[in-house]
């Protein structure tokens, strides 16, 4: 089976190789991927941002037909299109486990970087995490929903938005595009969209924003927004800089929350009598729980919430890397794994 494996002599770098995935154990199925999005946090994993992890199959946007399933699986059958993501497994009995906090579970693994992932013609999926794509969603755009739209669905969730008011969204790539519409169209807030990159901003207009912000052309965009609108309700940080984290907490109002998402490799900086004067909450978010994700995938199938997206081969997969790097995507681009049959 041909899958892209994080390189050993290569940092930065995947290889194609022909990979033969173990027997099918108790609890687990097997899935033909159809796609699997390239998130920035795989760009993470391969550089070993997290910890260096060669030989690795990355991928936590996957997509596929279950092709098999062990003796004792009861929750999927053959036949059935399900989501391969980042939370690939919890413990199930831990205080993260079953308090719906799952994703937070000590002992949980990772598609794509603890285990293998979804950049393959094939994946074993736990059977009981593995949710159901709904009928009437296009499979390449759940690819999306699968990391990036159930994370910013999420955040948002966690930001405690109210309807009307005024949400700041740092960074308008992959992930960005949907928090915009899913904060819009599904939380029915009033989006500021801020970027570096005035494409990026275009995309967030189409897709809906209601105020776009480039700091590169207004500087800081904290006071921007305060300027603007009083500043925002909450922010969601999705850009890979810490920059725009920084700006973030001088965006909001008083009695706020930031919603820490992106991943940089930095520390930011948090301003104390700031923080304790305005009442600022900065709180992490990470990806979202399989119930999460089943609502996430339920406002795609509504036509809520569209992803954008552009489908290429896997053998593209370094290529795509670099222009990810170079911030050149507009949305998310989606390996296709039927290039290939
Ligand atoms: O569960 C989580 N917390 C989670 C889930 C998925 C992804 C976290 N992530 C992390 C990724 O690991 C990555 O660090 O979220 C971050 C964004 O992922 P992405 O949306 O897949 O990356 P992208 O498509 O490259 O978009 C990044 C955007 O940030 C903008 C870029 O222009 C781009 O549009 N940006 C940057 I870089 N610096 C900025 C700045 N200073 C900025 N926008 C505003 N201000
Ligand atoms: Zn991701």
């Amino acid at each position: 089976m041909k899958a892209a494996v994080v390189s050993e002599t290569h940092v930065g770098k995947v290889e194609i190789k022909d990979v033969t995935l173990p027997k099918l154990q108790n609890g687990q199925a097997l899935v033909d991927v159809e796609y699997c999005g390239v998130c920035h946090t795989d760009l993470h994993v391969i550089k070993g941002d997290f910890g260096a992890v060669p030989g690795r199959i990355p991928g936590h946007e996957g997509i596929g037909i279950v092709r098999e399933i062990a003796d004792d699986v009861t929750s999927l059958k053959v036949g059935d299109r399900v989501s391969i993501a980042w939370f690939y497994e919890g413990c199930g009995t831990c205080e993260y486990c079953v308090t719906g906090r799952e994703t937070f579970c000590r002992e949980v693994k990772n598609a794509g970087f603890s285990v293998h992932g979804a950049m393959a013609e094939q994946c074993i999926v736990a059977a009981d995490y593995a949710v159901k794509v709904p009928e009437g969603l296009d499979p390449a755009e759940a690819s999306s929903i699968t990391c990036a739209g159930v994370t910013c669905y999420k955040a948002i969730k966690v930001s405690n938005i109210k309807p009307g008011q005024w949400i700041a969204i740092y960074g308008c790539g992959g992930l960005g595009n949907l928090a915009i519409q899913y904060a819009k169209n599904v939380f029915n807030a009033k989006v500021i969209a801020i970027d570096i990159n005035d494409d990026k901003l275009a995309l967030a207009k189409e897709v809906g924003a209601d105020l776009l912000c480039n700091p590169v052309t207004v500087g800081d965009s904290g006071k921007w927004i305060q300027e603007q609108v009083g500043g925002a309700h909450a922010a969601v940080v999705t850009a890979v800089s810490k920059t725009a984290f920084n700006e973030a907490v001088n965006c909001v109002r008083a009695a706020s929350k930031v919603v820490a998402v992106g991943l940089p490799p930095e520390t930011m900086d948090l301003e104390i009598v700031k923080t304790v004067l305005d009442g600022i909450e900065v709180v992490g978010s990470l990806v979202g729980t399989r119930k999460d994700l089943e609502e996430a995938f339920q406002f795609g199938a509504e036509g809520k919430v569209v992803p954008v997206v552009h489908t290429r081969p896997l053998e593209d997969i370094n290529q795509i890397f670099q222009e990810m790097e170079e911030g050149k995507i507009q949305g998310r681009m989606v390996l296709d794994m039927h290039y290939n049959k």
